[in-house]
């Protein structure tokens, strides 16, 4: 296995250098069509943006919060904060990268923040020695799965055609959104149509342990997994309603970091991970927990936050790591989004592989008059 502690111990130790200057943006992309998960519906995508500026060089980091604490608790508003005013204050021109990481340890919790500025500091590195961010984290080239997530539809007929329109994208898998009431007989639907698909839900905690049986008429339609069926924080109540479902458990609200990946583990509250990299606080803590799963027989993949080009590129390099043995949420640019703000686009090839953006860094180029246009707020931090 490539993925091994060298290449991340050199990278620990190379200095961060000199930043020049620091830019925050809040940008807002519309959806293509509104996406619609258990306790939220957005028809934009809001996100904060970090650049950093070095030596001629510049580098961004994306940040995976919503606009509102409906998937998560931190928000654009609360990423933003932390990193005005707590995290890039403490990048010194000497520190290095396990420097950045350490000092981070103070600052309780706001993963998402965290991994902004350690994704743009990695962008940074990986594009001062020249080398693709797969290259940078220890992987080889390689394409990597596509996955589709759809969001909650109004109807199983609804559902049944956007299925329809992924599969003859050649998706490798689809993920349906549910919740309570819009489930079994969404499922049955489109189970109907494709038997043979690789399906699986996802309910953003929408359940409770009482619903056990509910859940466990799902058995029934061969899903490889329900994904964060019960509450966002909880591992143990997940560990006792495995015991009574046939389907895997996958975990995504719950995981934040390795000790909560090895305790969820552990507790056999997941069989199955979802590792979004902002959830947790960056690369570096992925890398720990795709290790960790893998020793454990834990199946990993990228999860996704709609990202726009900056965090979509960092997810697919990321999945460039061995270990992610499933299809991720990583679909391509247009299903999203009319007008990206990076090129060049993510597209799938005629098998449903995405290949990973050539160059340096994460491989693709911010469109500065989309940016512009497209940029809510924006704020010099250094
Ligand atoms: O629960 O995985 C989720 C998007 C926003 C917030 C939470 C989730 C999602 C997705 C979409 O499922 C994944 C993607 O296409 O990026
Ligand atoms: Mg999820």
């Amino acid at each position: 296995m490539i993925v091994g502690r060298e290449p991340r111990e050199s990278l620990l130790a190379e200095a961060v250098g000199p930043v020049d200057r620091v830019d925050l943006f809040l940008v807002r992309l519309p959806f293509v069509t509104p996406f619609a998960i258990s306790t939220a519906v957005w028809t934009t995508k809001d996100a904060q943006l970090l650049r950093l500026e070095s030596g001629g060089l510049t580098a961004w980091g994306e940040c995976v919060a919503d606009p509102d604490p409906y998937y998560a608790s931190e928000t654009t508003v609360t990423a933003g904060h932390l990193l005005k005013d707590f995290l890039v204050p403490l990048l010194e021109p000497d520190i290095t990268v396990g420097d950045v990481e350490r000092s981070f340890r103070r600052v309780r919790g706001n993963e998402m923040a965290k991994a902004t500025l350690e994704n743009a500091v990695l962008d940074l590195i990986a594009k001062r020695r020249r080398v693709a961010l797969h290259e940078l984290l220890g992987a080889p080239r390689k394409k990597i799965m596509s996955g589709i997530s759809i969001g909650i539809q109004d109807s199983p007929g609804a559902l049944v055609a956007a299925v329809e329109d992924a599969v003859g994208r050649r998706y490798h898998r689809v993920k349906m959104k549910i919740q309570k009431g819009k489930d079994l007989e969404y499922v049955r639907a489109v189970r109907d149509r494709f038997p043979d698909l690789a399906l699986m839900v996802d309910a953003n905690g929408d359940y409770r342990l009482d619903d056990a049986e509910r859940l466990a008429a799902l058995d029934a339609f061969n899903l490889m997994m329900i994904e964060q069926p019960l509450s966002y924080s909880d591992f143990y109540l997940h560990s006792i309603l495995q015991k009574s479902l046939k389907t895997p458990i996958c975990l995504d609200e719950s995981i934040h970091g390795l000790d909560d990946a090895v305790a969820a583990i552990a507790l056999g509250g997941c069989r199955i991970l979802n590792l979004k990299q902002g959830r947790v606080g960056g690369l570096l803590e992925s890398m720990r927990i795709v290790e960790h799963a893998a020793v454990r027989g834990i199946p990993v993949w990228s999860g996704g936050m709609d990202e726009t080009g900056i965090g979509r590129a960092v997810n697919i390099h990321l999945q460039t790591l061995d270990g992610f043995t499933l299809p991720g949420d990583t679909s391509e640019t247009s299903r999203y989004f009319h007008e990206d703000l990076v090129e060049p686009p993510v597209v799938l090839d005629d098998e449903g592989f995405i290949e990973v953006p050539q160059g340096d860094g994460i491989g693709v180029t911010v469109v500065a008059e989309r940016l512009d246009r497209l940029a809510l707020h924006r704020e010099r931090l250094r």
